[in-house]
């Protein structure tokens, strides 16, 4: 069972996976398939509207946090301002952060918004899992096409990329096998400050 929580998850023992992409990419969707209910993350109508980070506690075992989508333009010029810090912030600093799943419209190329936030989380260097949403909007051989790019791009591995849509319930088991081997390994930045 998920229950949303506010601003901090109750419990900063559970392990955490944030989920990262640009507003009407099917975040929001994704999210409820992946938990299997059906208003856990609010679809929305009006894109760009979540301005805060959500938690939602799954089977008292880890936290997903959905971040707010960045990249539309109806958004106010203060809120895009507001949202780098509080995502910036969240992300170098969540002591249960354990993976992004960093989401990316397979219609299109990598938006310049979605470029940065993968430098950033390659900058950082937190596991990062990259999903193509709304696959069933392509012919196979594009979507082909588009996992070979994107890999070749960004410089992932095949096994990085899980194409996922809702509409053909493609990908979901995928993601949640990924999403559990995040949140089972230990976190990045205890390997970091041990290190050189
Ligand atoms: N064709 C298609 N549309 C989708 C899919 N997932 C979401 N959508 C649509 O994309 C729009 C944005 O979805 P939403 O989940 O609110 O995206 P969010 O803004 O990233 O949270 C809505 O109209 C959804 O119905 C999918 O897998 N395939
Ligand atoms: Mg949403």
């Amino acid at each position: 069972m998920a229950s949303p929580t506010s601003w901090r998850p109750p419990d900063l023992s559970l392990p955490e996976v944030a989920f990262s992409g640009r507003s009407n990419v099917g975040k929001s969707s994704l999210l409820n398939a992946l938990v299997q209910r059906k208003a856990l993350a609010r679809v929305s109508k009006t894109p760009g509207k979540t301005r805060e980070i959500n938690f939602f506690r799954v089977n008292h075992t880890f936290v997903l946090a959905d971040l707010p989508g960045y990249g539309f333009a109806r958004v106010a010029k203060t809120t895009r301002e507001l949202w780098r810090p509080l995502i910036e912030g969240y992300l170098r600093h969540s002591a249960p952060l354990r993976g992004v799943v960093q989401l990316i419209d397979s219609r299109h190329p990598p938006t310049p918004d979605d470029l940065l936030m993968l430098e950033f989380l390659s900058e950082i260097g937190v596991p990062t899992v990259v999903v193509l949403t709304k696959i069933d909007k392509l012919r196979s051989t594009e979507l082909q096409q588009r996992i070979i790019e994107m890999t070749s791009a960004l410089g992932l591995e095949e096994a990085q990329v899980i194409p996922f849509s809702t509409v053909a319930k493609v990908g979901r088991d995928e993601l949640a096998e990924a999403v559990v081997q995040l949140v089972s390994e230990p976190s990045w930045r205890a390997v970091e400050s041990t290190g050189v």
